[in-house]
């Protein structure tokens, strides 16, 4: 080694299941390289194409490195470079000024998923301190899994379920709603591991994607039918004689009425709902019936529909009728967030009285008078959130002050009276865990920040100081934060410690291996599997295609370039994603005159946003497709897929319904047709 060169052990913060540990080389204070860390036993060493670029991305040009103030109208994206006690006197100004006059609730702290850290980010909840102090508004964030986490917790009594690593295990392996290798990829090695020793893997998916390819097989089923389809195949599983009765007898609650329910759907009536052949619903049904351990890997696309609740309680019933949760490899995989148990210490008690809670898909219903403020931090909404021409709208109300923490002109900061400059995740400390795996990772920071960056931790503590606030917990160093969250007593952590895991990188829970969570029973109140009540199968809003003048139904995925909007304005990344672009089957195309690479128009009553045509049979007829992430500033036309996506709430957990909304693609002549717009400057 080199002198003065080192190597630090750090975490992907970004929002995807697998939280990759990686290796930081730094020599004479700079960041030379990154990669995978090889001794990880999840990811084992591989990043992925879009973090390949992360030590790219934090040096581009276009990075926030000082705190700004708007100076032109609204939305113009132009700004003045101030000095941090400028931005921080001006902040304290207004915000005491509107917490005097309308009341703490006048707040709107937006904290989103641009990095999932305990201590940076949303799961810890970054900032919650300091709001409770000025008495905020509570911000509901439901705009990833809600649903299913709800449809999980009534069922299992947790959202966790199945540790990935053992897939291995698996002889039947389903990825229902999942595109593993774009949205996290690696799980594949324990498919393959699988498939080595004989395992069968199914995709169940509307889009054959990369992944659908790649299984032995796909099922194209219908957006959001999928309760249907797992009432079915549990119909065959009955028909077989293949329930596991002492399981249904020992481990769950409800059997009887449930059982009913399943009667109602053979294969015949959930071919009639799903699309697929009844003939696949009953050899899948038959194949089921007699593998062990069945796992099922279940993400959250499946669940971003007006049944995605039921769905993910559908699903999560399998394994309850064939006993498979008796045996590890067995069972379903959504995340295992659940099984963290760290201490999130949001210091409630500082409220001096309830507050209101605001949702964040509802965003541009929540942005009423009533609010004064909005505070985004890692988020943007103008390009994640729905209905975006009316979250625009209110984002141009003249008396909202809006802060923005970033570190990238996004299409939120042109809406900004004030942007802070944030760190990237090899310039700040942070904890975090995988919901894809069953580790703990630290983040240790590699380099100084560049400019004037600050952490989000290090940006409350001096907003605090400025404004005088005496709240002693409020200056807790990162360090403290990392040992109270490990500090639950939780026998799962124990022995892990913040010096353990700077020094490791990362460290295992404390559990079993092979892990089976519910094989001595399930966290719920009856300590048994809760089947249920009410309809097990909820229909998606998009079963109305066909009767109006939107027939299409739209999913919009996981970009394989993009994750969520972070890299969208990386030139590379966004060049390889070939720009926006919506697939459309080759019998609707011929039936509206388009052809492969025209340049269309998707819209309905919410708006619209330009893509290029790709005909093919990735899709079925009657379902387009088109991915999400990328920028409306760098996008034709100016818009993106929240366009049209409607601001309305799944079954459970008011979860959002980003796979279910009606179009129509029409070629462009009714396009603006203008070029995008350059990234905004900043002086
Ligand atoms: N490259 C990349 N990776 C990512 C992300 C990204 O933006 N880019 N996003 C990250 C985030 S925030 C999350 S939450 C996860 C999400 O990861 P995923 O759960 O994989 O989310 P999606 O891509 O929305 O949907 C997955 C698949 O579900 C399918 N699907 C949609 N509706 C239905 C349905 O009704 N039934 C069935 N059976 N399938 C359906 C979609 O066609 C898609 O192929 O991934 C993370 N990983
Ligand atoms: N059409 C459609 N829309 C979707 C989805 C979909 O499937 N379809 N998926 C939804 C899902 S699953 C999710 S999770 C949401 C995500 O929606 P958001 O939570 O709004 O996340 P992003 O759009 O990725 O924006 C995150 C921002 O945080 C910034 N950031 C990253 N790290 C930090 C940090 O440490 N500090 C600060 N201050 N900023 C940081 C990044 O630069 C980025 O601009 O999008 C949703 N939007
Ligand atoms: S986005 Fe996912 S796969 Fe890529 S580096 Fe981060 S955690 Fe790993
Ligand atoms: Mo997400």
């Amino acid at each position: 080694m080199a002198l003065g060169e080192l190597r630090v052990l750090g975490a992907c913060p970004l929002d995807c299941p697998d939280t990759c540990s990686w290796v930081v080389t730094v020599r004479d204070g700079e960041a030379v390289g990154m990669r995978g860390n090889p001794d990880h036993p999840y990811t084992r060493g591989a990043l992925c194409v879009k973090v390949n670029r992360y030590l790219e991305h934090a040096g581009a040009a276009d990075r926030v490195l000082h705190p700004m103030r708007r100076v032109g109208p609204k939305g113009s994206g132009r700004f003045e470079r101030i000095s941090w006690d400028e931005a921080l006197e001006e902040i304290s100004v207004r915000l005491r000024a509107i917490v005097e006059e309308h009341g703490g609730e006048a707040i709107w702290p937006y904290l989103g998923t641009g990095t999932l850290g305990y201590l940076q980010g949303c799961e810890g909840v970054a900032g919650r301190r300091f709001w409770n102090v000025l008495g905020a508004s509570r911000h509901f964030l439901n705009i990833c899994s809600t649903a299913g986490n709800t449809g999980l917790q009534r069922t299992n009594g947790t959202p966790g379920g199945m540790d990935p690593e053992t897939f291995a295990l698996s002889r039947l392996i389903l990825l229902w709603g999942t595109n593993t290798l774009t949205s996290g990829h690696h799980l594949w090695k324990f498919v393959q591991e699988a498939r080595a020793a004989g395992a069968h893997v199914v995709a169940i998916d509307p889009i054959r994607t990369r992944t659908a390819e790649q299984a032995d097989e796909h099922l194209q089923i219908r957006p959001g039918t999928d309760a249907a389809l797992a009432l079915g195949l549990l119909n065959v599983v009955l028909s077989e004689g293949a329930e596991d009765r002492d399981h249904l007898a020992e481990r769950t609650n409800g059997w009887e009425d449930f059982r009913a329910e399943i009667l109602k759907y053979p294969p015949e009536r959930v071919a009639e709902i799903t699309g697929l052949p009844a003939s696949d619903v009953r050899a899948l049904g038959v194949r089921l019936a007699h593998t062990r351990p069945t796992g099922i890997r279940a993400t959250m696309g499946i669940q971003r529909h007006a049944g995605g609740g039921a769905a993910m309680r559908a699903i999560a019933a399998i394994p309850g009728v064939t006993g498979d949760w008796r045996h590890p490899g067995g069972g379903v995989a959504y995340s295992t967030s659940g099984h963290f148990h760290l201490n999130i210490d949001t210091r409630d008690d500082l409220l001096a009285a309830p507050v209101r809670q605001l949702t964040m898909t509802r965003l541009a219903e929540g942005l009423d008078e009533s609010v004064k403020c909005l505070w985004v931090y890692a988020a943007n909404p103008m390009g994640s959130t729905p209905d975006q021409n009316r979250v625009r709208e209110r984002l141009l109300r003249e008396d909202l002050f809006t802060v923005v923490m970033e570190q990238f002109p996004t299409d939120t900061v042109d809406y900004a009276d004030i942007v802070l400059p944030a760190t990237m995740q090899v310039e700040h400390t942070d904890l975090h865990a995988g919901y894809g795996h069953m580790y703990l990772v630290w983040n240790e920071p590699a380099v100084e920040p560049p400019g004037e960056c600050l952490s989000t931790t290090e940006t409350f503590r001096r907003l605090a100081r400025h404004m005088g606030l005496t709240e002693p917990s409020l200056y807790d160093s990162d360090l403290e934060l990392a040992e109270q969250l490990l500090a639950s007593g939780h026998p799962s952590l124990d022995g892990i410690t913040v010096d353990r895991l700077r020094k490791e990188g990362w460290v295992r829970l404390n559990v079993a291996r092979p892990f089976a969570p519910f094989a001595d029973g399930f966290p719920t109140p009856s300590g048994r599997l809760e089947f249920g009540s009410g309809p097990a199968y909820v229909p998606p809003h998009t079963a109305l295609a066909g009767e109006g003048p939107y027939p299409l139904a739209l999913l919009t995925p996981a970009s394989h370039t993009f994750l969520n909007t972070v890299f969208g304005n990386n030139p590379e990344l966004l060049r390889r994603s070939k720009g926006p672009r919506v697939v459309v089957n080759p019998e609707d195309a011929a039936r509206r005159g388009l052809s492969d690479g025209d340049r269309a128009r998707v819209f309905n009553a919410n708006g619209g946003f330009e893509a290029v045509v790709e005909v093919s049979d990735r899709v079925r007829p009657g379902v387009v497709a088109s991915t999400k992430g990328h920028w409306r500033k760098l996008s034709a036309g100016g818009s993106t897929v929240n366009a049209v996506v409607d601001e309305r709430d799944a079954d459970m957990g008011r979860g959002a319904v980003y796979h279910d909304n009606l179009v129509e693609v029409a070629p462009c002549a009714p396009c603006d047709g203008r070029e995008p717009a350059t990234m905004s400057e900043s002086t």
